[in-house]
């Protein structure tokens, strides 16, 4: 009898770790949800019902009281306050329902990372109005540069079948504050836009609603010509001016808050206004008159270049600025964070307080495309915050992009930011365990920009692992190292675009495809001969330093005051060139990728030593994950200066490690990726 029960009391026991099982689902979600707080509130809603019962579910301390309060009192509707004390009795209030739910999301956040301890006196406002995920999603499932399956959105099946995924997906975005997405890839097909798409967008815009998450479309820009068959896609053509208001009131009759349209025109082979020879102005113009009876905006892509054109680095700045101050009130322009495209280590792009009468987004990538995809841990708060901190100087010191793009320097109304998103239907969404960080900290940073990665990533840690101190200490360690620590392996001392042709995964710096495009071949950009290594981007060269604003102008322009981390983005560097470490460049160059290499394998031991702390399911996955981007590691290092070593003629470092590889046999490598 005895034996029967413990069997019975084993296989419960097991069937409760299964149906737990630690597969990275439950996000940085993981609060159990046994409580049974007192909550009440002075309004009714959808939003505020899902608050309430958040809170009635999860939190331990005192009754809460929800208050909507006045506009006079919380101007921003996704502002909110949260007052009294942890132990006796909690106030949010705040303008609107959305607001409200941010607020117990806080509370809850507070409350799982253990930074509760009595007295509540918080208001926290947004520094972005608009929050917003990019997702590249196709509508045949596929996710272009989608590390972690294919799309969350099942088409096909909706709008009748709907996955439960979705609300899953509007609640961990609600949860850190992101309150907008747009569906579709930029590469967008025009079929999104035909009324039996729209009937499923209308499902999804639903569920995401009471979330406080609007939606929006991707849209193309020839799309009257192929959904209607127009004669002409010309923006300043009355038939198509009228085709964009037609298409817009179908949308809203169907989506009232529908956000408005993410448009990638005239970049990479897809279709814009310069087709008819009209401007991006003129183009965006006639999308935003549509748009604005009804609230919605248009987010117009910078993201330009042409291959006959000047230094790929310098184009956007060169088609834009001439059009600032052309835009309707309704339009921003969405720019990448660095002026080529998501390299591991960029400067600014030179528009960002540049452009003074037209408000700007950043567009950051969180999704891994050049950073080694859902197999390398690389955690990118860090590289988005040396972004938005960056002095553009464009109204004397302190004018960070962080600055000039959330209405500080610039008094826009309209301020925003978005994230090219790294989900797909993966169990754990993001592919690698860890990446699920990068989606928290992008909305925490789109949130408040003012939070160091340290805090971001001690947060997560502590909502998706444990709080245990041994566990958080070295592993955030290990966070806020691994960016610095992949661009030294991957593209160190300001070395970019050096990746295999098309899918960017591996070192191809010797890559030369017959006939291809130059500007999408590495040796556009490294530049090396036996002189040196670099693009020379100053006076004497390109001049592309002469679109950033004095004296970072003059900073870059010179070798010697240059950031070492950028060196060969602006200068062609003698591979005898002097460092500050009294280096050669050559040597410096070899140190970088061994640094790079050696730090990672530190990471196998943080990782390995966390074995009793992590759930075996995480452990082993993330453990796997190290192994490949170790062995990746060797990979670049090996590839970089073995190639490099056939211009520079000097010989690697005694003391560093040897490579192990031969550069014929890493150029035979041919990855048959996407
Ligand atoms: C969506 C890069 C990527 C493309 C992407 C493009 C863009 O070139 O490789 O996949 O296309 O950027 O941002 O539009």
């Amino acid at each position: 009898m005895k034996l029967i029960k413990l069997a019975l009391v084993t296989l419960s026991i097991s069937f409760a770790l299964l149906s737990r099982a630690e597969d990275g689902s439950r996000l940085w979600l993981r609060a159990d949800a046994d409580a049974q707080a007192q909550v009440s509130a002075n309004k009714k809603g959808e939003s505020i019902a899902i608050a309430v019962q958040e809170l009635q579910t999860q939190w331990k301390g005192a009754p809460v009281q929800l208050n909507m309060v006045g506009k006079t009192r919380l101007p921003n509707p996704d502002a909110f306050t949260i007052t009294g004390d942890s132990r006796n009795g909690v106030n949010i209030s705040a303008s609107s329902e959305k607001g409200l739910l941010y607020g117990a999301y806080h509370l809850l956040r507070m409350q799982e990372t253990g930074q509760l301890n009595g007295e509540l006196n918080i208001a926290e406002s947004p520094s972005y109005n608009l929050r917003i995920l990019n997702h590249w999603d196709n509508l045949d499932g596929s996710i272009e540069r989608g590390y972690a399956g294919q799309s969350l959105w099942r088409w096909e099946q909706l709008p009748e079948t709907v996955s439960p995924r979705y609300r899953e997906y509007a609640r961990a975005n609600a949860s850190i504050g992101i309150n907008g997405t747009v569906l579709n890839n930029v590469n967008a097909s025009p079929q999104i836009l035909k009324t039996e798409m729209l009937e499923k967008v209308k499902v999804l815009a639903g569920i995401f609603r009471p979330y406080g998450i609007k939606v929006y479309l991707s849209v193309n820009f020839s799309s009257p010509v192929i959904l209607d068959g127009l004669k002409t896609a010309d923006p300043l053509d009355k038939t198509v001016q009228q085709w964009w208001k037609n298409k817009a009131a179908e949308i809203y009759r169907l989506i009232p808050d529908f956000g408005g349209f993410l448009v990638k025109a005239n970049s990479e082979g897809q279709p814009g206004p310069q087709d008819f020879g009209r401007t991006h102005a003129e183009g965006a113009n006639t999308l935003a008159d549509a748009l604005k009876p009804y609230g919605g905006i248009v987010m117009w892509r910078a993201f330009v270049y042409n291959p006959s054109g000047d230094d790929r680095a310098k184009q956007a700045y060169l088609e834009f600025t001439p059009l600032d101050g052309q835009f309707r009130d309704n339009v921003i322009v969405q720019v990448k964070n660095g002026p080529i495209d998501f390299q591991p280590r960029e400067p600014f792009n030179a528009l960002f307080g540049a452009m003074k009468k037209t408000p700007l987004m950043p567009e950051l990538q969180v999704t891994q495309e050049y950073l080694g995809f859902s197999n390398h841990l690389v955690f990118l708060a860090s590289m988005w915050k040396e972004f938005l901190n960056s002095d553009t100087y464009c109204k004397g010191e302190g004018s960070t992009v962080a600055k000039v793009t959330d209405g500080t320097v610039f008094p826009n109304k309209l301020t925003a930011i978005a994230g090219v998103a790294n989900t797909g239907d993966n169990t754990n969404w993001c592919g690698h365990h860890f990446a699920q960080a990068n989606w928290y900290a992008f909305g925490r940073l789109a949130w408040k920009h003012q939070l160091t990665p340290a805090e971001i990533a001690d947060e997560w840690l502590r909502l998706t692992f444990s709080s245990d101190i041994a566990l958080v200490n070295p592993v955030k360690e290990m966070m806020l190292s691994s960016w610095e620590t992949t661009v030294s392996y991957m593209m160190p001392l300001g070395l970019h675009h050096i990746f295999a042709w098309s899918h960017h995964y591996g070192p191809e710096p010797w890559c030369a495809i017959p006939g291809a495009r130059p500007d999408w071949l590495p040796s556009y950009y490294h530049q090396a001969d036996n002189t040196g290594l670099g693009f020379n981007r100053t006076t004497t060269g390109s001049n592309a330093v002469s679109q950033y604003e004095s004296p970072l102008r003059e900073i870059l322009n010179n070798p010697n005051t240059c950031p070492e981390n950028l060196l060969v983005w602006f200068h062609h560097i003698p591979w005898n060139h002097t460092m500050k470490n009294g280096r050669s460049f050559w040597e410096e160059l070899c140190y970088r990728y061994d640094a790079g290499v050696q730090q990672v394998r530190a990471f196998q031991k943080i990782w390995d030593r966390q074995e009793n702390r992590v759930d075996a399911e995480r452990f082993c996955h993330v453990q796997s994950r190290l192994k490949i981007q170790s062995k990746d590691a060797v990979w670049w290092k090996d590839a970089c200066l073995l190639y490099f070593q056939t211009f520079s003629k000097r010989p690697v470092p005694y003391d560093i490690e040897r490579p192990v590889n031969e550069l014929e046999e890493l150029k035979m490598i041919k990855l048959h990726l996407k």
